[in-house]
């Protein structure tokens, strides 16, 4: 039996114990990890049939003539130096995603800013969400996470509870047999009734206007705290604001009929502890950092934060408890691109791009608008991805390298939802002549630059640990698989705040959706199976399904079961419909991560829409409607 930990871009960040028996590897949940406890996810389970899979590449492949060959580590090394070697920096894009987070995972990084090659910016994740967190209150905290468990009611701001963290979902679980309240505002769709004493269907996309109308209602009731408006900035600007809105133009906007609203406001201002969970749906939206910033903001003036039981969850930095293992050098804006743009970004640069290096990233496939990704790879003279499967990015890549997967190679990781690190250590070694991310970056650094930033990799993992946050040696974190890092119980205690005047800044605008387009919203949610694209062809057979409420005006003649084509603006696309009663009549929803290469691909009909802030996707603004196929 052996520990080891999950490194998949998951915020549950599991510890694993590991059995092995020659090549077979069993995994479990480490019983003794304060919010493992135990139990692990489907996708968790999945790693081994990854690592086993026979569609796994395990050697390196070169394009000769439109087909894949094998070649030697060595030739694939000279080919890359060489390449390398002759370019100016500016013609080289590093495309990083976060497929494989962790210490050493920082490697490629490190190797390509030293170089001076371009990156890419814009975030397919969190960075809407997080921007607005560090707008409003200057940092970026939340509380322990097993403060959750002391709240009496939880208001879910879209998570989608039994998919995307299976470890809150038993949390909330514990409370709901404690006669504690769940309370899940979504539209719908998600299965979170199951874990709720109640949910509330919202429209797409409108979260600020229903966290406002709540915080109107407590101005309008005394239920704002005073603390909380000498401790901000701009309050007597957001009633304004707020007071030229009706309660019920509010209500109107997002769907919620007012004695909601009232129930709400009374839950927020009552002397019971409240926790908000708030999902990273809530932020795929055009004015999607403006939707946090109204509920953190509710979350604050209701007084329910920097205290027990209370706060928001939305994420912390995976990497916070880590030291960086080497400065890094900073890109200079004019050397970014913008990630969901490839094509029309690398079409009008000079010098024009002749190198791409692709790691932990299925770019074909994640951003919005994908077959311009895929051309965008097409049309560069030689890409390389660094990848275990033949999706669509690796199809359409001039090398492929393959890497070592999780248990395959050691790794540090941290999480977005709590706060203990975890050893994810080498089990077995890599499947054919795969090789760790790091060993490839390493190899290529010494080949091409004078002096390699790369240290070796046990150097990485101790200055990682010299962390003020941790306090145990590298060989105890090894013996013991994971620590709890020191760090504050409580986020912003006492009502203090990072900005420069220790004060938080609450929301100056409150932005009206641009336009009612036609169409419904499309949500593009997590499967509960598997990591976004990381998918077997063998369980995308047949056609992807729509899901879509039975009332939506859409459907015009068309009924359950029916074949349709999925359209917008941009494509379309082929779907089966199936009907879900629970879900809001503007909105549909469709799996995300289905392969380009088996018509499952729900971002060939999603527009690069960009949020408010922080350059992120705009997934779910996705206006779309169906016709008979
Ligand atoms: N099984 C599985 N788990 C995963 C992942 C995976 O691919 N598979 N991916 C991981 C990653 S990287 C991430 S970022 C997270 C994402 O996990 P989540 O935070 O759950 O994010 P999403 O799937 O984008 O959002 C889903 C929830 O938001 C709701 N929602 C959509 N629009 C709105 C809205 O306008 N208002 C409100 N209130 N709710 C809305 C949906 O109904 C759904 O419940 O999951 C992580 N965990
Ligand atoms: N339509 C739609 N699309 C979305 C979203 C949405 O809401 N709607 N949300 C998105 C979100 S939340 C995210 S985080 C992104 C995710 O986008 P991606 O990061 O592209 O996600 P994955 O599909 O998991 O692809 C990761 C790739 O990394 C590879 N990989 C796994 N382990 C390793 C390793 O150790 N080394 C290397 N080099 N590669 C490895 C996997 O095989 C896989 O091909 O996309 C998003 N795409
Ligand atoms: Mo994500």
């Amino acid at each position: 039996m052996v520990l080891s930990a999950c490194s998949l871009d998951c915020p549950d960040s599991c510890s694993f114990v590991v059995e092995t028996d020659g090549d077979n590897i069993k995994i479990k949940g480490n019983p003794d990890h304060p919010v493992t406890q135990g139990f692990i996810c489907a996708k968790g389970k999945g790693l081994v049939r990854r690592i086993n899979h026979p569609d796994r590449i395990t050697e390196p492949l070169l394009k000769v003539d439109s087909s894949f060959e094998k070649i030697s580590w060595d030739e694939a090394f000279r080919i890359c130096a060489d390449k390398i070697r002759a370019l100016n920096p500016e013609q080289i894009l590093h495309v990083r995603g976060f497929g494989y987070r962790g210490v050493l995972a920082n490697a490629s990084d490190v190797y390509f800013k030293t170089l001076g090659a371009l990156e890419t910016y814009g975030s397919l994740c969190d960075e809407a969400g997080c921007e607005a967190i560090e707008q409003t209150f200057g940092s970026m905290e939340q509380n322990d996470l097993s403060e959750l468990s002391k709240a009496d009611v939880v208001v879910n701001w879209g998570k989608d509870i039994s998919r995307s963290s299976i470890h809150t979902a038993s949390i909330l679980k514990d409370l709901r047999k404690q006669g504690k309240r769940v309370i899940s505002i979504s539209p719908g769709g998600d299965g979170n009734e199951k874990f709720s004493d109640e949910t509330i269907l919202i429209r797409p996309g409108t979260d600020r206007f229903l966290a406002a109308a709540i915080i109107k209602c407590l101005i309008e009731s005394d239920g704002i705290i005073a603390k909380a408006v000498s401790n901000s900035d701009g309050f007597e600007k957001l009633a304004i604001i707020l007071g030229a809105h009706s309660i019920d133009a509010l209500c109107e906007m997002s769907g919620i009929v007012s004695s909601k609203i009232q129930e709400l406001a009374a839950i927020y201002s009552s002397a019971l502890n409240v926790s908000s969970l708030i999902g990273w749906g809530v932020q795929r939206y055009t004015f999607g950092g403006e939707n946090i910033k109204y509920i953190c903001s509710l979350c604050a003036l209701s007084g329910q934060l920097g205290k027990e039981g209370s706060g928001f969850y939305y994420n912390i930095s995976s990497g916070r408890n880590f030291a960086p293992w080497t400065e890094t050098p900073k890109v200079s804006d004019d050397r970014k691109v913008l990630l969901f743009k490839l094509e029309s970004e690398l079409g009008t640069r000079t010098p024009e791009v002749k190198f791409m290096w692709i790691d932990g990233i299925n770019v074909a496939n994640q951003t919005p608008d994908s077959e311009s990704s895929a051309r965008a790879i097409e049309n560069c003279d030689f890409v390389v991805t660094v990848d275990a499967f033949m999706n669509d990015t690796a199809m359409r890549s001039n090398l492929i390298l393959p890497c070592a997967l999780t248990m395959e190679r050691d790794e540090l990781i941290g999480s977005a939802l709590h706060n203990c690190v975890s050893w994810s250590a080498k089990i077995k070694e890599p499947r054919g002549l795969a090789k760790s991310d790091f060993e490839i970056i390493q190899t290529l650094a010494e080949m091409t630059l004078e002096k390699s930033p790369i240290l070796d990799a046990t150097t990485c993992f101790e200055k990682a640990l010299e962390s003020t946050s941790i306090s145990v040696s590298f060989e105890e974190l090894k013996t013991k698989g994971f620590v709890a890092c020191d760090w504050p119980s409580i986020g912003y205690e006492n009502f203090s705040f990072k900005h420069a005047n220790g004060k938080l800044k609450l929301p100056q605008n409150l932005s009206l959706e641009l336009s009612d387009k036609k169409g419904f919203n499309l949500l593009s949610l997590v499967r509960k199976n598997h990591l976004h694209s990381q998918i077997f062809p063998q369980d995308q057979g047949g056609l992807p399904e729509l899901i879509i409420s039975p009332d939506s005006p859409y459907l015009g003649v068309l009924n359950e079961g029916d074949e349709a084509m999925l359209t917008t603006d941009l494509a379309e696309m082929k779907v089966t419909l199936r009907f879900d009663q629970t879900l809001h009549k503007k909105a549909a929803i469709i799996r995300r991560g289905g392969w380009l290469k088996h018509a499952h691909n729900a971002n060939k009909v999603i527009e690069p829409l960009i949020t408010d802030m922080g350059f992120g996707a705009a997934y779910y603004s996705q206006k779309a409607w169906i016709v008979k196929a």
